[in-house]
């Protein structure tokens, strides 16, 4: 079976729907065909300033939040970054390797960094791209299931495998995005230009899967729409009915050709109300779920410890290779 990995960061609590349709539903779908791993990046996680407290139980609600979504340990490998001490150790290698002025063209980087202000900015959040490429290649993936923003850092990492096999030897598989792409980039409910992400200067256009499911109601049915009635598919000049449009579809699995049939002539109220209620059925069970997940967190700690077991055997032959290629010196 060809291998898939992805990880995503326990920072903010609850995961967005952008989170959700943009990977999650991508990583529940490839454990049926991928030797799977999927981590919850808390390495990457420590890039910006973290409560210690806060990030521990934020890591457990990540992994309780997955489990949720349908990831079942018994399909795939899931796991906690820091639990498997090659992602650093491999991360190192990566960065000499990797050029300065490379490193300094990730957008994403350039993004967080303005977010950030200059004087918060770390060194970690400037080589993070650098150790997702060493998270990806670690695992010898072929596929990496990503939303568009990620996009870049798989360019990255097919680059440096490339730089690396080509210099010491054929060392890493060179992995490719899996990015699907109706729902590769959900945009943020009341500023449809935008990305839906959880560092939006507001939250109003953010739906959080944790959040009470009135309110999520609240905010579907106060999404920005355009101008004109008409309820078609056209994201650049109705970007914000076409995003409405790709969530109910991804949804509840009705195309967006039925839909534009079904709301002919029905106004944006009518696709807001009903798409409310998709949403507070969707949110509902997966809160249950999680909860659930986290009211035992024996079992959910005994889980993510063989997660990492399974993910070390992987992980430590990789390294052991890249070591040797490189030169060091093997230890005794
Ligand atoms: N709006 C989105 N549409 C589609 N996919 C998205 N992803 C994030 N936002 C969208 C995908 O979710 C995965 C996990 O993301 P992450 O944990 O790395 O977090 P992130 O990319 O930092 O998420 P945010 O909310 O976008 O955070 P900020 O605001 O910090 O940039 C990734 O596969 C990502 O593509």
């Amino acid at each position: 079976r060809p291998r898939a990995l992805s990880g995503i960061q326990p920072t903010a609590g609850s995961f967005h729907l952008g989170n959700y349709l943009g990977a999650i539903r991508q990583y529940t779908a490839l454990q049926e065909s991928h030797d799977a791993f999927y981590m919850v990046v808390d390495l990457h996680a420590i890039t910006v300033p973290q409560d210690p407290a806060v990030l521990r139980a934020n890591t457990r609600l990540a992994a309780a939040q997955l489990l949720a979504a349908g990831l079942d340990p018994q399909r795939c490998t899931l796991f906690v970054q820091s639990h498997v001490p090659e992602h650093a150790q491999l991360g190192w290698v990566m960065n000499c390797i990797t050029g300065f002025g490379e490193a300094s063209r990730m957008t994403q980087f350039k993004d967080k960094s303005a977010k950030q202000g200059a004087d918060r900015t770390t060194v970690g959040l400037f080589t993070y791209p650098v150790l997702q490429v060493a998270d990806i290649l670690l695992y010898q993936a072929d596929s990496v299931p990503v939303g568009e923003d990620q996009r870049q850092h798989v360019e990255l990492t097919r680059d440096l495998a490339e730089r690396f096999n080509g210099r010491f030897g054929h060392t890493f598989t060179v992995p490719s995005p899996h990015i699907v792409k109706e729902t590769a980039k959900i945009y943020d409910l009341q500023d449809p230009s935008i990305k839906m992400s959880k560092s939006a200067s507001t939250t109003k256009g953010l739906i959080n899967l944790l959040d009470e499911p009135k309110a999520t109601a609240k905010k579907v049915k106060s999404a920005v729409t355009d101008t004109g009635s008409e309820i078609v598919f056209d994201a650049e000049n109705k970007p914000g009915v076409s995003n409405l449009l790709t969530i109910f579809s991804t949804l509840t699995g009705t195309t967006i050709g039925d839909l534009e049939a079904r709301y002919t002539g029905k106004g944006y109220g009518a696709l807001k109300t009903d798409l409310a209620d998709v949403m507070v059925d969707f949110v509902t069970p997966f809160r249950d779920r999680t909860q659930e997940f986290l009211e035992d967190p024996e079992t959910l700690d005994a889980l993510l410890a063989t997660g990492a077991e399974k993910a070390r055997a992987v992980a430590a032959e990789t390294l052991a290779t890249a070591y040797d290629r490189i030169g060091f010196l093997p230890a005794k």
